[in-house]
């Protein structure tokens, strides 16, 4: 690269990257293919409007690329309509509420301390400004309560009813929600929809692990970067062919200019990648070790969330006597990366949390084993009650990542 300086920044984040544990449960390493694609001459390519419906002339081979992501996710996903435009999950929200709301209408979405999105009515997003939000907690237990969502859908009379979470350990029965939605329907005033932002869980999805939300819901919302391990973006897709046309009017030119269609091409090598058998392999290894790490923890004593997906929460405070932010510190410093979490009924304020968010879809894509997904539990473990220092934990550390790929080799078969 001509840019020293720029291209410094690249070698330290790659050298940061190679050397650490990568644990945050929404990050992920993109394939090769993924990369050249996301820095591919298709950035040059000014392309609004649609496949064969654009505002600028030549765009030829952007068409191409966007039918084949559009073609992909249809197919990855078993649904009838795709819209790959969106620039991130949060404005794949914005357009997808804009495709079926209305400034004001109602919105019935989980407490976001239980696990909720930004874009899912914190009063610091765009969402709690234009609809009106309404929310539903987690039972007691830390898991959905079907019945008291029925109850609160038929109390409340959203427009529109939000499932889908950054932080929630469990299976979601998307085919109860779709149940319970249809029951309100008959004898309510106004028709509720049904969304789903799957972000975290769209590669679970895709390799056939989980409910596929595309069944039952009206709108489905998702990244392409976390457990999808595609380029940083957003995607809506729906079964409904009568919303194909206002989910395309919202994305643009409602919400967004010009497409990103190196970052399309991108995302179709995602979903080229994601129909493969090795994905559905290295999902099943992604779980594997979640669950293995979590139950080490547990083993030693720890309260976490227990999981059924690719994370689960760590109480740090009842474990450890740690806040989020203070544990998050001491592993970071040793070398591993992970983020302070809200747990369910947290007492303490968001900035410090007494949970910790474990993820393993990116330590999977580097090669990480059941048997090193659970040295890490154990490693972790003594970070945190201070039975190791930090040259040792770092030695072990860089142990367990030197058996792995490097970030910037990372293929799609693993
Ligand atoms: N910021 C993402 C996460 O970490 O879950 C959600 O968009």
């Amino acid at each position: 690269m001509k840019d020293k300086t720029i291209e410094s920044i690249f070698a330290k984040e790659a050298e940061r990257q190679n050397a650490g544990i990568e644990l945050i449960a929404s990050e992920n390493y993109p394939s090769t293919d993924v990369m050249e694609a996301s820095g591919s001459i298709l950035t040059a390519k000014y392309a609004e409007g649609y496949p064969s419906r654009r505002y600028y002339g030549g765009c030829v081979n952007v068409d191409e690329a966007e039918n084949l992501a559009i073609e992909r996710a249809k197919k990855l996903f078993g649904c009838s309509f795709a819209n790959v435009q969106p620039h991130s999950g949060s404005q794949a929200n914005f357009a997808a509420y804009h495709a079926v709301l209305k400034p004001g209408d109602k919105i019935l979405s989980l407490t976001l301390n239980d696990g909720g999105h930004l874009t899912h009515g914190s009063p610091v997003s765009f969402s709690s400004q234009m609809y009106s939000f309404v929310h539903y907690p987690l039972g007691e237990d830390g898991r959905l309560d079907y019945e008291l969502i029925e109850k609160i859908i038929d109390q409340e009379n959203p427009n529109l009813f939000l499932a889908g979470y950054s932080a929630y350990p469990c299976e979601i029965d998307f085919k109860r929600m779709r149940e319970i939605i249809d029951r309100h329907n008959t004898h309510a005033e106004t028709p509720c929809y049904f969304m789903v932002d799957m972000a975290h869980i769209a590669g679970i999805v895709a390799a056939k692990l989980t409910q596929n939300p595309c069944d039952y819901a009206d709108i489905v919302t998702t990244t392409t970067h976390k457990t999808l391990r595609g380029p940083r973006g957003g995607m809506i897709l729906t079964n409904r062919e009568d919303l194909a046309k206002k989910i395309n009017s919202a994305v643009f030119p409602y919400a967004q200019g010009g497409p990103l269609e190196h970052i399309i091409a991108a995302k179709a090598a995602c979903f080229g990648e994601a129909l493969s058998p090795s994905f559905q392999r290295y999902m099943e290894r992604v779980l594997e070790n979640t669950k293995a790490c979590d139950a080490k923890l547990r083993s030693l004593g720890c309260e976490s969330s227990g999981t059924e997906n690719h994370l689960f929460l760590l109480n740090v405070l009842s474990s450890f006597g740690l806040t989020g932010k203070e544990a998050q510190e001491k592993l970071e410093s040793c070398g591993i990366t992970t983020n302070k979490n809200m747990i369910h009924g947290d007492t303490l304020k968001p900035s410090e949390c007494s949970g910790l968010r474990i993820g393993f879809a990116a330590a999977t894509t580097r090669g990480c084993t059941k048997e090193q997904a659970e040295e890490i539990g154990q490693l972790i473990f003594d970070i945190l009650r201070g039975n190791i220092n930090q040259d040792a934990a770092q030695k072990k550390v860089h142990e367990i990542v030197s058996s792995w790929k490097n970030v910037l080799e990372i293929e799609p078969e693993i």
